[in-house]
């Protein structure tokens, strides 16, 4: 049977948490609350994405080299590995992004499974219609990738307690949120998807 949604976790990897290389403000505080989406995808045999920013040494996303940022995620160092309390399941998806020296690459439609396999790729094979977003960070992976899913077509719901921003200007969350929600996605929550009614 061909799933219509699926579970898209971005870049929640050492770097992008506390005392990592770009550590987002509080950024691990949402792995507890991804862990139990990622049970509710795994308990519906629905899919899940899960991607890595994957950075060469050399690229024009870092500073050094005329970028916005410190280095960070390094292909095979362990700032770019997941952090150790994300549960990654067995038979989720990998995907990497950000190998291209010459892009920023902050959207999951710029990244690849380990086969170069793109993730648009992926979901059309899988019948994917819709995306439920989690992960990091609200004003650029998530920001990106959501703006590119519904620009293609796709439906996105942003797992409001799912998500944190860098906000270098303290509103960049905030605006990335509104900006996505206006061009059509939703904000959700974990108990609007388990909260049992009783009736
Ligand atoms: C990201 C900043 C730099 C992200 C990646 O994945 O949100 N942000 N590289
Ligand atoms: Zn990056």
């Amino acid at each position: 049977m061909k799933a219509k949604k699926a579970l898209l976790i971005v870049d929640v990897q050492n770097d992008f948490c506390p005392n990592g290389a770009l550590g987002v403000p509080q950024g691990n505080k949402i792995i507890p609350v991804i862990n139990r989406y990622i049970n509710f995808f795994k308990r519906k045999d629905l899919p899940i994405f899960i991607t890595r920013d994957w950075h060469p040494v050399r690229t024009r996303h870092f500073k050094d080299f005329g970028g916005a940022w410190p280095a960070h995620c390094i292909q095979n160092t362990p700032g770019a590995q997941f952090h150790p309390d994300l549960k990654v399941p067995a038979g989720a998806i990998m995907l990497y992004k950000g190998m291209d020296p010459e892009k920023d690459s902050y959207s999951a439609f710029q990244a690849e499974d380990i086969s170069g396999m793109t993730l648009v790729k992926l979901l059309a094979f899988k019948g994917i219609k819709e995306l439920y977003i989690a992960g990091l960070a609200t004003d650029y992976c998530v920001k990106f990738t959501s703006i590119d899913a519904l620009k293609q077509g796709f439906k996105i719901k942003i797992l409001i307690d799912a998500i944190k921003g860098v906000n270098l200007k303290p509103k960049d969350s905030e605006n990335a949120i509104k900006q996505i929600t206006k061009m059509g996605a939703k904000k959700i929550k974990l108990a609007d998807l388990t909260i049992k009614r009783s009736r």
